[in-house]
């Protein structure tokens, strides 16, 4: 019995002796190793309290900010044990970790009191992060040299953009002047219109009257008369063929068709004149010689089948005349040769160029006024996108306009905020229950422009973290490579 107390004092003593001989300066971090040389008191480092230098490392908390205590677990709550890890790199544990039979630090510096033997693999793990750091490094350097050539293109195409956007804006006066002579011609032309459509009408209806007076079956005659009328392409005059006309050159032969059908061409260059001389023709025509040969019952299969071709002919002139003219370009065809057809075609053609280039422009002035950072690094952003596909869902991110998770928005391109390290949707799809959907893109240097990391921290508000170059900044790499060094 006396010799296990004899032990148990032993072991005590012995345990004591182990902290109470603990340097003054064991667990103190590089930077406060000054405050630690021996004197007659200690200064506690963050509160206004000074005690005598020996209660330094005792085992016993005196500091209220525990800073009397740094390399045992007295202070457990406030203290840090600083482990050297030299081949690694030093860091700082709880306090309560020391002597807790965990190894914390590489070096096994915190467990001390020998309750756990720990191993020194400080080297091994050491030169495991020296070779990820240099990765780190190296892609970094990669991603300057990126954000560099980012920079390049963005700042090209801001000045082509900013070129494109002159030359449109100076395009558009021109056009805007072109289609207000080519309304004041449509206008012209169709009040022309109205006018000769009623001279025609009065004129038609004279002779209609005319030609009641000095025949009784003129109805019958006008019926045929209409019938015979061609349709004809939308709004383009056409010459009027009648049938009576037909037949009138029928009745005087196969010269006179000729003779007739050549008219009918040379009204074609001049469509005003024609549609008066066929409209003058009506009344002369109406009488037919119904005993001549040509006419005679065994010659009406012959007829039919010649007004057929004629009938063809004409609408195949007609649509080549139709396809012709809207395609013809201006040098061939000046405005005011033009007829109302080729006239509001040219119009409509001048108007669909102009919003053309009205959207173009809005659309490059949106782009140029967008916040593009320094020196138009995040310009190749714009009109692209980018994918991260989860087991759930694809999420894509379009910089400058909307984010979505497949079908559903995640909201509109809103603002670069953060120092211009986040980009921020807004505005999508309600959710059931919760907020409109919204997303942060967290962006960071990396050696390509990549999507990672998509996370929903509240209900349907989601983060995003986004590689890419041009966040990359020689400071950074600066501080990267002095890590580096500092972890030999
Ligand atoms: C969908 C997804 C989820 C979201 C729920 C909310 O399932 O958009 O991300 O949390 O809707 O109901």
């Amino acid at each position: 019995m006396m010799k296990l107390i004899l032990y148990f004092c032993l072991a005590i003593a012995c345990l004591a002796q182990q902290v109470l001989s603990l340097s003054p300066t064991y667990g103190v971090g590089p930077e406060e190793l000054e405050y630690y040389k021996e004197a007659k008191y200690f200064n506690c480092l963050r509160s206004n309290v000074q005690i005598p230098f020996s209660q330094v490392n005792d085992d016993f908390c005196d500091c209220p900010d525990g800073t009397d205590e740094p390399g045992t677990s007295a202070c457990s709550s406030i203290g840090r044990f600083y482990c050297q890890n030299s081949g690694h790199k030093g860091d700082f544990i709880y306090s309560s970790f020391v002597n807790d039979g965990v190894c914390d630090c590489c070096d096994g510096s915190d467990e001390y009191q020998l309750k756990i033997k720990c191993k020194n693999n400080c080297k091994e793990i050491g030169e495991e992060s020296r070779k990820k750091q240099n990765q780190a490094i190296e892609a970094y350097e990669n991603g300057l040299q990126k954000k560099k050539q980012m920079e390049e293109e963005g700042t090209r195409v801001f000045n082509e953009k900013t070129e494109e956007i002159t030359r449109l804006r100076k395009e558009i006066d021109p056009i805007t002047q072109e289609i207000k002579e080519l309304e004041v011609l449509v206008e012209q032309k169709k009040s022309e219109r109205e006018v000769e459509n009623k001279r025609l009408l009065d004129e038609k209806e004279n002779k209609d009257k005319e030609t009641a007076d000095s025949k009784p079956n003129v109805d019958e005659q006008q019926k045929e008369t209409e019938e015979n009328k061609e349709v004809v392409g939308e709004g383009v005059e056409q010459p009027e063929i009648q049938t009576s006309e037909l037949l009138d050159a029928i009745s005087k032969g196969k010269d006179d068709i000729n003779n007739n059908n050549n008219d009918n061409n040379n009204e074609d260059e001049d469509e005003d004149d024609n549609s008066t001389n066929s409209q003058d023709k009506i009344g002369r025509t109406t009488i037919v010689d119904q005993n001549n040969d040509f006419l005679n019952e065994d010659n009406n299969e012959d007829l039919d089948q010649f007004q057929k071709i004629l009938k063809s002919f004409k609408s195949v002139k007609n649509s080549i005349y139709n396809f012709i003219l809207p395609i013809l370009p201006n040098r061939f065809v000046s405005l005011k040769d033009m007829d109302l057809g080729g006239l509001e075609s040219e119009l409509s053609k001048k108007r669909e160029s102009l919003k053309e280039k009205e959207n173009e422009i809005e659309k490059i002035d949106k782009m140029l006024k967008s916040d593009l950072g320094v020196n138009n690094v995040f310009l190749p952003l714009y009109n692209k996108c980018f994918d991260l596909t989860t087991k759930e869902y694809t999420y894509t991110v379009c910089p400058y306009e909307k984010a979505s998770q497949g079908h559903t928005s995640l909201g509109k391109f809103e603002s670069f905020n953060n120092n211009g390290k986040t980009m921020s949707f807004e505005n999508g799809q309600q959710c059931w229950g919760g907020p409109k959907r919204s997303l942060k893109v967290n962006m960071e240097c990396g050696g390509d422009n990549e999507l990672y990391d998509v996370q929903e921290p509240g209900k349907c508000e989601y983060t995003i973290k986004f590689k890419t170059p041009a966040l990359c900044s020689e400071e950074h790499l600066k501080v990267l490579k002095l890590e580096s060094d500092h972890s030999l």
